[in-house]
């Protein structure tokens, strides 16, 4: 796996010197329903800055972003986008963009900063997200609030060992939501708990790129950890769907379910069974490891236990029993989606920590074609048709009403751009318009439930490994000034989204 695949790929292709297959509609038979809702997301680390503020306790974050030497760009999160002291300022921009929703995430340790179910609990860091949910409300924007975005209390880690430790972390991170749904559960109605437990587990305990670092080269086993972090994730969100749905959903009448990530997969040669089956196989291993749990009840996919065996852990009855019985209570599927990818089948034996079901990833298929434009990311191609295909696939596999609750991307050479380049950013905008094109057909010719859509990013922010290079939002950041403007892209989707409810561009 390339390990700089957050780095910004300004030194690739630039997309405008390759050919676009198509343009973006934005025409009247290409709309979205009435009720159809949009915003921008966001993630607590990514944006909050005030790392030690107000009884702050330190994530897995905090940590590793001041490791010597720098796992992220010689940057850290201490300060971001400074949102922690700016959540006015940015409520109003975002009200500016006349949003529906806002999804962000809680910062577990600046609630309790220790993390665990007998701590403190850091009231400052509760009445700051009491403000901003008051303050989203009186704007008429819906928050849609995510539990968990990555940063577990690094005394959780360093009791424990975090997600390594299933019954601990879960008794932990019960006891985390709970405190959520009772102070914040009157004004919040969408909740998610985690985000992309693919990316917690592989790129947090495989590769190694994110906190907290684990990786085979690192001295630990990734044949067996992101599995067992895997399995803690499936099985604390089952816990906290449980609890919500008896304890809280009665008088809150909130929804609740999970964000999963996802590249599609097309097969490397599409005239060939072999590369066909990878491409499923991929798909597999990337989104049914979670979802045919969580949202089917089901075990993991019949695929995954024929390759791994023991690798994988099991369910026992009683955790059968909680995932079938939870499994109807998620309310939605939320959908992070970027990008496609060739899927193609490896010819030997899989590696004995392989993760990804014995496929190799390209950007190209057998006949050399590319996936469509490159964006500012190198992974990242502008591929909308693959988007229509997973959304057809998960509805398929899952029948459950989607929210995109990420999408997005950084231009070509962002990172090195002025102010007046960065604003004028007519790569991104061709990319919602398409993406935007997809969900239209995907609703309206294939019958697919999408309910809303969020923009990734609000503004551009602390891209995890990459630090401050890729920039991702909608709004321009600053980083001296920490001066926000707005971007083309953002009133170019304030009104597409007002053209498309109405049925016309
Ligand atoms: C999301 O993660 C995060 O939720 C968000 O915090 C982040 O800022 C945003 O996307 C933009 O990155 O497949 O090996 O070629 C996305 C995680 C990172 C997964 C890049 C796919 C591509 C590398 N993605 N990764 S690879």
């Amino acid at each position: 796996m390339n390990v700089n695949m957050f780095q910004a790929g300004d030194n690739v292709l630039r997309a405008d010197q390759e050919e676009w297959a198509v343009e973006p509609r934005h025409v009247e038979e290409l709309p979205l329903p009435a009720d159809f809702f949009w915003g921008t997301a966001t993630a607590a680390y990514q944006i909050e800055g005030g790392a030690a503020q107000d009884g702050k306790g330190k994530s897995i974050w905090d940590t590793f972003s001041h490791l010597e030497p720098s796992r992220t760009n010689d940057e850290n999160g201490d300060v971001a986008c400074d949102h922690y002291t700016r959540m006015l300022e940015d409520l109003d921009l975002m009200a500016s963009y006349d949003v529906d929703v806002y999804r962000f995430s809680i910062a577990w340790s600046r609630v309790i900063p220790l993390g665990g179910r007998n701590d403190p609990i850091n009231e400052n860091g509760i009445a700051f997200y009491g403000r901003l949910i008051d303050g989203l409300l009186a704007r008429n924007i819906e928050p849609i609030v995510t539990l968990y975005h990555w940063d577990v209390p690094q005394e959780l880690y360093d009791r424990y060992g975090a997600f390594l430790n299933t019954a601990e972390f879960k008794a932990d991170f019960e006891s985390f939501a709970r405190l959520c749904f009772s102070r914040f559960g009157d004004r919040v109605k969408k909740w998610c708990t985690f985000n992309e437990p693919y990316i917690i587990s592989i790129f947090g305990h495989h590769s190694g790129v994110l906190a907290p670092g684990h990786s085979a080269a690192a001295g630990h086993d990734s044949r067996i950890e992101p599995w067992r972090v895997g399995h803690t994730i499936i099985l604390s969100h089952a816990a906290v769907v449980d609890m919500y749905a008896t304890e809280f959903q009665p008088s809150q009448n909130g929804v609740i379910s999970i964000v999963l990530n996802g590249h599609f997969y097309e097969p490397w040669d599409a005239a060939s069974e072999e590369h066909k089956a990878a491409a499923q196989r991929r798909l597999e291993f990337y989104i049914g490891w979670f979802g045919d749990p969580i949202f089917l009840g089901k075990n993991y996919p019949a695929q995954m236990r024929a390759q791994m065996g023991s690798r994988l852990p099991e369910f026992t009855t009683e955790e059968m029993t909680l995932l079938r019985k939870t499994a109807p209570s998620n309310a939605y599927y939320g959908m992070n989606h970027y990008s496609t990818k060739f899927a193609r089948a490896l010819p030997g034996p899989p590696t004995e920590d392989d993760c990804t079901g014995n496929v190799e990833e390209l950007a190209t298929n057998s006949e050399g074609k590319s996936l469509g434009p490159v964006s500012g990311m190198a992974w990242l191609r502008v591929a909308p048709d693959g988007f229509r295909k997973l959304m057809n696939w998960v509805w398929d596999r899952y029948h459950l009403p989607i929210i995109i609750t990420e999408n997005g991307c950084p231009c070509p050479g962002e990172s090195q751009m002025t102010l007046n380049e960065a604003v004028n950013d007519t790569f991104r905008i061709r990319y919602f318009g398409l993406y935007l094109d997809a969900i239209s057909r995907a609703i309206h010719e294939d019958g697919v439930v999408v309910q809303g859509y969020c923009a990734w990013s609000l503004m551009d922010n602390f891209e995890w490994s990459a630090g401050y290079g890729p920039r991702y939002g909608i709004t321009h950041v600053n980083y001296e000034t920490l001066r926000r403007t707005p971007k083309k892209s953002a009133s170019y989707l304030e009104k597409s989204f007002k053209a498309r409810r109405r049925g016309q561009y």
